[in-house]
């Protein structure tokens, strides 16, 4: 019987059509905590004060403190070799679409080109007043900051939530797990919806699923191939 390490190598060299699926646990050996599980933000912090328009609205100075202390150590961080391998296993696939959840852009940083971001970008600034976006990758000193154009009340771009994710870029997400034959699962603990779902729909439609993770997630029983690690060690090891 082949390893499933070496049985996905084989499904990866002979796939037409690759999407793959990014949570936060593919930045975490660059050193950016996750969100859930041991290390996690969400540990000590609640996601509904940090992480929606209510928690926002009641304490914005709270929510832009741990955003901008995010930015900053994401703005240290490099890429790993997780992401590199991706950036690889792009350029030799013919069809390729990442979809990521993580708004730290270390995909493109890393040589990443079909990326779609379904929560955003943290590099990403609005205006709740005008809807003014702008990219800003300095320290910010004024939280939060305020709209040039209007005075407004800046938020971070991103997509928290109860909030809609861009409408774009879900169906082209939507698109690249109905039509890949293969979805890698890379780093999500696959609990927040609509991204979670593109897992059901790749099943649906036959495609092979390959879950890389240390842990187990609620889709651990119904993919292909689970292969558990960490995702800088696994992903080079495929290619
Ligand atoms: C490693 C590793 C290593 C560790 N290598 N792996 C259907 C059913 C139920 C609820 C809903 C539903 N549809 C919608 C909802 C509501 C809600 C939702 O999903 N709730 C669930 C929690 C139940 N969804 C929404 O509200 C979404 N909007 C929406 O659906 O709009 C329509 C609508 C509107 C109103 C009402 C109803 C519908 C929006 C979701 C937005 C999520 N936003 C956040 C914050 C983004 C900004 C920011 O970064 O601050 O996105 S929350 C947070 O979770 C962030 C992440 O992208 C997202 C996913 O987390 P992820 O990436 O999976 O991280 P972790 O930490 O959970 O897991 C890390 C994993 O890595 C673990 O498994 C580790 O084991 C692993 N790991 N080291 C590989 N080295
Ligand atoms: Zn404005």
């Amino acid at each position: 019987m082949p390893s499933n390490a070496e049985a996905v190598r084989q499904a990866l060299s002979h796939a037409e059509s690759i999407a793959v699926l990014t949570g936060a646990g593919i930045s975490a050996e660059s050193g950016i905590p996750t969100f859930r599980g041991a290390g996690g933000y969400w540990n000590h912090l609640r996601f509904e004060d940090l992480a929606s328009p209510q928690g926002f609205a009641a304490n914005p100075k709270l929510v832009w403190t741990w955003y901008e202390e995010r930015r900053r150590d994401i703005a240290k961080a490099k890429p790993n070799a997780g992401h590199l391998a991706l950036v690889e296993l792009e350029r030799r696939t013919k069809a390729f679409t990442l979809i990521t959840q993580n708004v730290d852009g270390l995909h493109e940083r890393a040589g990443s080109q079909n990326v779609l971001r379904l929560h955003g970008s943290i590099w990403t600034i609005r205006c709740e007043k005008c809807g003014a976006e702008r990219t800003d990758l300095s320290e910010l000193t004024e939280l939060p900051p305020v709209c040039v154009n209007c005075q407004g009340r800046e938020r971070p771009g991103v997509v928290w939530f109860g909030e809609m994710l861009p409408e774009q870029v879900l169906s082209a997400a939507g698109k690249a797990a109905r039509t890949c034959d293969l979805l890698l699962v890379v780093g999500t603990a696959a609990q927040v919806y609509p991204a979670a779902g593109m897992i059901d729909i790749a099943l649906e439609h036959h495609a092979v699923v390959v879950e890389i993770n240390p842990d187990a997630t609620p889709y651990s029983d119904e993919v292909t191939y689970t292969l558990r690690g960490p995702a800088g060690e696994l992903l080079p090891n495929l290619l």
